[in-house]
């Protein structure tokens, strides 16, 4: 603040040398920067910004759209968010890891109220800037102190962002078998073939439910071997769960996997996000919103989930119906097998462009599509689109 007053007390002519400084300085400083690579999935949001087609659809970006393909809020987000500004807060600086409430309530949604780790304070957790934030911080965390070899195994495929966001961590980054593009499903002798392989004590990262971009989850029988083989090798298990209640609907249903894994007497991780399940994507966590002041409140929002989750289960059915009606031969059946937020449909990047340039559809390249960008209004023209891409 002081050397801004000194500068502004300056002549002009001084003020104006200062700048040429300053400026060479910064041009030096920083003229070797790279321009970063442009985001795959808000490239596909501009794109359908800039379609004029009046029925364009976007199924590009994981967001939440309600039946008329609007942003939804939740209306005990709402709630809370209209009891925090009544409150006016003092917006004093929360603890360093943030608002006990919040990350309680967090912890007991994750592990479940009743969670023997919550219980015995064999639970640490902080606030993060949303999902993202959490892997930024697991990643720095295991990249410090993990006694093991610094290399996270990731699914093949997984959400594109795990890799950047490992390797700036400063970990290496391994894939695991988990897609068999022939069967649109798991490879699941695959996944445990390479998890066994993995030297002992790797860390391997695990989508809790929902898998993003296949939509293809382990079986909870599947899990508990997985678990298993884990368990006999020495891994630790980092579970990514930005999707829980999409899935099934069921908050509980979806936190099977870590909840097995810590009954098992796996020490795992574990990322939250909730920009998907309370619909707070701008928000980067928005602490305070999340947290449900009594029992009812939380009911309240567990309808809406199951709301949000129901709405994305229809319309793969419709989709798929829609498909069949047409007289489409290909098998569409893992559009419903399907579970989350994501469909990946199994069609070629060739497809996916032609979607986009002849029938202003919007998504990326490997075939995943929003289904949560699906509605009763624009399924039909979706599923026609798709047909006469596919033949
Ligand atoms: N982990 C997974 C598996 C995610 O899918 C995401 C969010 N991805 O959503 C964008 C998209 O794929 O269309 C995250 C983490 C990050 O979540 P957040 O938005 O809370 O940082």
């Amino acid at each position: 603040m002081l050397s801004t007053l000194r500068v502004a007390s300056r002549s002009a002519a001084a003020r104006e040398a200062n700048f040429v400084v300053l400026g060479a300085r910064q041009a030096s400083a920083w003229s070797k920067v790279p321009q970063g690579p442009p985001d795959a999935i808000l490239g596909i949001t501009e794109a359908f910004k800039a379609d004029s087609f009046k029925e364009k659809i976007n199924l590009g970006v994981g967001a939440y759209r309600d039946d008329q393909g609007k942003p939804y809020v939740l209306p005990s987000v709402r709630a809370a968010e209209d009891k925090v500004v009544a409150s006016r807060s003092d917006k004093e600086y929360a603890g360093i890891t943030g608002i006990p409430a919040f990350t309680n309530a967090a912890a007991e949604l994750a592990y479940g109220a009743g969670s023997a780790v919550i219980k015995d304070d064999r639970l640490v957790i902080t606030q993060t800037i949303s999902g993202t934030g959490a892997l930024r911080i697991g990643g720095a965390f295991l990249e410090r102190f993990y006694p093991g070899a610094k290399k996270v195994y990731l699914p093949n495929p997984s959400w594109a962002n795990h890799n950047a966001v490992f390797k700036d961590s400063g970990l290496e980054v391994e894939k695991y078998r988990y897609y068999n593009k022939d069967t649109i499903g798991l490879d699941f002798e695959g996944l445990i073939e390479d998890i066994k392989a993995a030297p002992e004590g790797s860390i391997i990262l695990l989508h809790a439910c929902a898998h993003n971009p296949t939509g293809v989850d382990p079986t909870q029988a599947q899990w508990r071997q997985i678990s298993d083989v884990m368990k006999s090798k020495g891994h630790f298990a980092f579970f990514d769960m930005a999707y829980q209640g999409f899935a099934s609907g069921n908050a509980d249903t979806d936190a099977f996997a870590p909840r097995h894994f810590v009954a098992e007497g796996h020490n795992i991780a574990l990322c939250q996000s909730f920009a998907k399940n309370m619909g707070l994507y701008g928000e980067r966590v928005g602490a305070f919103s999340l947290v449900c002041e009594n029992a009812e409140e939380r009911k309240r929002w567990l309808g809406e989930v199951k709301g949000m989750a129901d709405r994305i289960i229809e319309m793969r059915s419709l989709l798929r119906t829609n498909l069949e009606k047409l007289g489409s031969k290909h098998d569409w059946s893992h559009i419903t097998s399907q579970i989350g937020m994501f469909a990946f449909t199994g069609l070629k990047p060739e497809q996916m462009d032609a979607l986009a340039k002849e029938h202003s559809v919007y998504a990326t390249k490997d075939g995943r599509i929003s289904v949560a960008g699906i509605t009763t209004g624009n399924v039909q023209r979706l599923a026609e689109s798709i047909f006469k891409v596919t033949g």
